[in-house]
């Protein structure tokens, strides 16, 4: 689509709205930029080039003018300005969707409810090792418009994508789209876990036989999607081997017929767990579609060192072992996490409700947990459900709640922060609360006189 002179609004003026404005802005639309946000404070180097600027409640007459409208992944569809425009015809599309008509390179495009930034990284990381240059963007914190700014422009761009971007596109095609599981999470935002999965499917809706959808075998949510899926299914799984996909007999495996098969060994790689096993298995699954030699797979795979907040230690006071998953912001990732953990866990869990039922806690919880520690306001739920099935503490504080989980844990044990709910009722983002129990654990090493990380 020909941008110059059009008239566009970006709606949400974040990380994804600033790089689209800056994007379009130089196309030479006619940009509007519109935030609830009554107090944000707009760069100059937008407003010297032209662009307009509404704050506060979004007036529907603007969103009706428009040739165009660029959705910023925080903005609900419902948004009644919205619904208005999307009656009158005007196309809405979301931040990735621009950038994706506008890219050269080919994407591979991560998605799923848990794991997706890990196997976005470690596929960046696989990719700079084979001596390829990566943009790695998207949901990830750097939004895919950057990728256009970039000259020369990369071999590869290597996206993670969420349910929210993938509400609004309409032409969005990775080469390869990694489907890596799906399971409840952001019930505050849609009516079912079906529109969930609907959403999350959108990846792969306009692939076709010459891409690869590499997707989970074991995860039965993900049957529909890869019965309807026009791409060539590239599956794996840990449980069985398929004639064409990859899977884990210990060692990471890839076959393709007519192809070399490809065999990679996990004992000195950077990622530990079994959940991890599988990002790593998807991720050398895309790797091994895109011919990358054997032998830069795996010193890649050993050189990758994870993510903060992912199964981060953080450190090891009196003989037990603090693990900082505030990343762990839903109930899979939760389950993932605790069957992670070797040994037995108190579990530091709770925050800002995000709808779905705590139920799936219960067995790991009661295989594993010498207790849990709520905090946030999810804690009266979350007792509610889990009552009965193990001993429960509630804190008013992440610190109060460490310490708690300190006097109940025993040496060998671990503490684990995977809270299963998000953090905005107590913290800025899940960032803040990781770096939060971080100095906790580090305090607590301190007064200690031990050792923590
Ligand atoms: N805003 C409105 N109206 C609304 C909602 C938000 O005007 O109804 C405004 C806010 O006032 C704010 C701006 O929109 O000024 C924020 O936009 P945004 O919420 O879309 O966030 P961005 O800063 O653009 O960041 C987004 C993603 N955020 C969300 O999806 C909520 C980032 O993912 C992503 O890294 C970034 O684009 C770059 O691609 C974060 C996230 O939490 C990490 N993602 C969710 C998740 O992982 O669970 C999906």
């Amino acid at each position: 689509m020909e941008l110059s002179g059009k008239k566009i609004l970006v709606a949400g003026f974040g990380r994804s709205g600033r790089a689209a404005a800056d994007f379009l802005l130089g196309r030479g639309a006619c940009v509007t930029v519109c935030d609830h946000n009554e107090r944000l404070q707009v760069p100059r180097e937008f407003t010297s080039r032209g662009m307009r600027v509404e704050l506060g409640e979004y007036a529907i007459p603007t969103f009706t003018s428009q040739d165009m409208i660029v959705l910023s992944p925080g903005v609900p569809l419902m948004s009644r300005a919205v619904i208005e425009a999307q009656a009158r015809g005007i196309a809405v599309i979301s931040e990735v969707e621009l950038a994706f008509r506008h890219l050269r390179a080919p994407l591979i495009a991560v998605t799923g409810t848990n794991g997706k930034t890990t196997t976005t990284s470690l596929l960046g990381h696989l990719f700079e090792r084979a001596g390829l240059r990566v943009f790695v963007g998207g949901n990830i914190g750097v939004p895919l418009t950057n990728a256009l700014a970039i000259d020369p422009g990369p071999d590869y761009v290597i996206a993670e994508i969420s349910s929210f971007q993938l509400e609004t596109i309409e032409s969005f095609r990775p080469h390869i789209s990694l489907l890596l599981n799906i399971t409840d999470d952001h019930l505050d935002r849609y009516a079912s876990f079906e529109q969930y999965r609907q959403a999350k499917a959108a990846i792969c809706k306009n692939q076709t036989p010459e891409d690869f959808l590499i997707a989970n075998l074991d995860d039965p949510a993900l049957q529909p999607v890869l019965e309807a899926a026009r791409a060539t299914v590239f599956g794996f799984s840990r449980r069985t081997a398929p004639e064409r996909g990859a899977f884990d007999d210990g060692n990471l495996r890839c076959v393709f017929p007519g192809r070399p098969s490809l065999s990679i060994s996990t004992e000195n790689a950077g990622l530990i767990g079994s959940h991890n096993r599988e990002n790593m298995l998807a991720a050398v699954a895309a790797a091994y579609l895109c011919g990358l030699p054997a032998g830069a797979i795996q010193e890649a795979l050993e050189s990758f060192r994870g993510l903060p907040h992912r199964m981060e230690h953080a450190g090891e006071v009196n003989g037990i072992t603090y693990i900082n998953d505030s990343k762990g912001t839903n109930v899979g990732a939760c389950c993932s996490s605790l069957a992670g953990v070797n040994g037995h866990l108190v579990l530091i869990a709770g925050g800002l409700d995000k709808g779905g039922s705590y139920a799936p806690l219960v067995e790991p919880l009661r295989r594993k947990a010498r207790a849990l520690v709520l905090i946030g306001e999810a804690a009266g739920r979350m007792q509610a459900e889990l009552e009965g099935h193990v001993a429960i503490v509630r804190a008013a504080s992440l610190e109060e709640a460490v310490g708690a989980a300190t006097r109940l844990a025993h040496p060998g044990d671990s503490v684990l922060l995977s809270p299963a709910c998000a953090s905005f009722d107590m913290f800025d983002n899940y960032e803040h609360r990781g770096e939060c129990f971080k100095a906790i654990v580090k305090n607590l090493g301190r007064t200690a006189g031990s050792h923590a990380l």
